[in-house]
């Protein structure tokens, strides 16, 4: 036998009823390219379907001005195809969105992948028939399409949520969220523009809309810490030294529990001096990305007291930073520490609030009222706009799965057996949901994300060559395995100080979206990567323990 014919692709197909596709994949942002790409590979008949016009996701979607990567850029890219890595020259150690989407059309054209993505395709509904066994798919246009497996690749911040403010729809200028930040250029040039949020999405973005708009309102409800990005420009010396140690920042990266090269501090806070803890905090300050936060203590996570002394720290930068201390101190956190919540990181944040076209609105003091045709009425008057920016987050992990109507095995929705917070299997299985993985779904780990996707899409492809392999075209994950899962789950959150945080990472502001207002919901394993990496290491080395196949 020639090598060609050992190498040439087979076409992998299960027994059953006829299908259209033998894998559908819903999404084309970063995780749902790379499992086309894996599945095209494997000579399988999969198609994507990506509901917005081209690719990318995440970075088709962001783009106000300011969007970039926290991650560096090199350990953000993919890593499974060498001469990617060496052709590849990120510009910026932090990429801007634009960079970005070029990097990832760089790779659906080098890759062939759009033969196997239809846009403009969005999944309205899906439900499983036990019959088939098969996938069948109601798409946006109101066809149906069939499929023995479907793999989710939905985005964990994919559904941007709008607050319910009375008189939004009456506002006659532009007005959009942050996700929604139209292709075509906006002009703030002699505009004033008025954004409301102040999370990692406005701080990356209030200084950028301040260099342009005649007049900048920020309406805050609580201020978020916030420390330098410090980015830079990233010159063929220094990328021909990242090309070179690519092996070793992914193994580093696999290492550490977020994904990042950025590793933690481990002499132990109160095993140094309050001196030794100043010099580590001033170098991290004017260190690059995440350095501030993961390279800091660990008991910055764990212990209140070391929280609130690194607190303090960052507190005084700000009051260094911004010029008006009135100003300052709002800016300032008092509800929780540094690094509870997901941690912006920004450029001249603070500065912009010391130009003369920006104007800071304390809603706690003085909350908004209602949206007029002509601008934003607090309890302290109207401010007329010509623009209004929402940059009020997202219905993070479960919003795009509640947004189409699933349902599983026995005519279960996923909406209710989700209703008071994801419950999964490893974050890529839903028990009484046969025929369905998660790629970039609820209670994966917590890292960064590309670091998590690329063994998601591994597992899942694997999963599918067992049960091809086995002669089954059917898997299930067995609810006590799920239960176990989602205990451990919670049981992360109740080890660290950000289980407790008012963030998306808890789904505090998913009440938008009709869920209960306050209550946890475990969105994200916090056990750290490598942790979450050995259990479905271990998990596909039993034969997948935790899931049973059938057919
Ligand atoms: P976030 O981090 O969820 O921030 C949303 C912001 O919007 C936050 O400051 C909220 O204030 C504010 N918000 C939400 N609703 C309202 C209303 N009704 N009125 C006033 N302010 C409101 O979303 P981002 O887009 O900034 O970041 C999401 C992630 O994207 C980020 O972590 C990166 O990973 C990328 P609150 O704090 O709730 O008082």
């Amino acid at each position: 036998m020639s090598i060609d014919a050992v190498t040439a692709p087979v076409n992998r197909s299960s027994e059953g009823a006829p299908v259209d596709h033998e894998v559908v994949v819903i999404g084309a942002g970063m995780a749902g390219m790379y499992q086309i790409k894996r599945l095209m590979d494997l000579g399988v008949d999969a198609l994507c379907l990506e509901r917005d016009a081209d690719l990318g996701g995440t970075w088709y979607k962001n783009r106000y001005p300011g969007a970039r990567f926290d991650s560096e850029s090199y350990t953000y890219g993919y890593s499974w195809d060498r001469e990617l890595l060496e052709e590849w020259h990120w510009v910026e150690r932090f990429s801007p969105q634009p960079e970005t989407l070029r990097y990832l059309n760089h790779v659906a054209d080098k890759f062939n992948l759009r033969d196997k993505i239809r846009f403009n395709c969005g999944v309205t509904a899906m439900t499983f028939d036990e019959d088939g066994p098969l996938w069948r798919l109601t798409l946006t246009d109101g066809s149906e399409m069939t499929c023995r497996f479907v793999l989710t690749a939905l985005g964990v911040l994919s559904i941007p949520t709008y607050p319910k403010i009375e008189g939004m729809e009456s506002f006659q200028g532009p007005a959009f969220h942050t996700f929604d930040w139209p292709a075509e250029p906006v002009e703030l040039k002699g505009k004033r523009v008025a954004v409301i949020g102040t999370g990692a999405t406005a701080i990356q973005a209030i200084p950028e809309i301040a260099k342009e708009a005649e007049q900048l309102v920020v309406f805050q409800r609580r201020p978020n810490w916030a420390a330098p990005l410090n980015n830079g420009l990233i010159s063929d010396e220094e990328m021909a030294d990242i090309r070179r140690r690519y092996d070793e920042i992914f193994a580093q990266c696999r290492r550490t529990a977020a994904g990042f090269e950025h590793d933690a501090d481990r002499r132990g806070f109160w095993n140094v001096s309050r001196e030794e803890r100043m010099e580590l905090w001033d170098r991290l300050y004017d260190g690059p990305g995440f350095g501030i936060w993961l390279q800091n203590f660990l008991e910055i996570f764990l212990d209140e007291a070391a929280n609130a002394e690194f607190s303090e720290y960052i507190a005084d930068r700000i009051r260094q930073r911004v010029k008006d201390p009135v100003l300052a101190e709002k800016l300032i956190p008092k509800d929780h520490g540094f690094g509870i919540q997901r941690v912006p990181l920004e450029t001249n944040y603070f500065e912009a609030y010391n130009r003369d076209n920006v104007t800071l609105v304390d809603l706690t003091e003085t909350p908004i009222e209602c949206i007029t045709p002509t601008g934003i009425r607090t309890t302290a008057g109207e401010m007329p706009f010509d623009i209004i920016v929402y940059a009020t987050g997202f219905d993070a992990f479960t919003g795009a799965f509640d947004r189409i109507d699933i349902t599983g095995a026995n005519g279960q929705k996923l909406r209710d057996k989700w209703a008071d917070g994801p419950v999964t299997y490893l974050g890529l299985l839903v028990s009484g949901f046969p025929n369905m993985i998660m790629l970039a779904g609820p209670q994966i780990a917590a890292t960064n994300f590309p670091r998590a996707i690329e063994p998601a899409v591994d597992w899942a492809t694997d999963l599918l060559e067992h049960t091809w392999a086995t002669g089954h075209n059917r898997f299930d994950t067995d609810a006590a395995a799920e239960q176990a899962w989602v205990d451990d789950v919670a049981r992360g959150y109740s080890l660290v100080l950000s289980g407790r945080a008012q963030s998306w990472i808890t789904g505090y502001n998913s009440n938008l979206s009709g869920h209960e207002y306050g209550k946890t919901r475990y969105n994200v394993y916090q056990g750290g990567a490598p942790r979450y990496m050995a259990k479905i290491q271990s998990v596909k080395d039993e034969g997948f323990s935790g899931v049973e196949f059938a057919g």
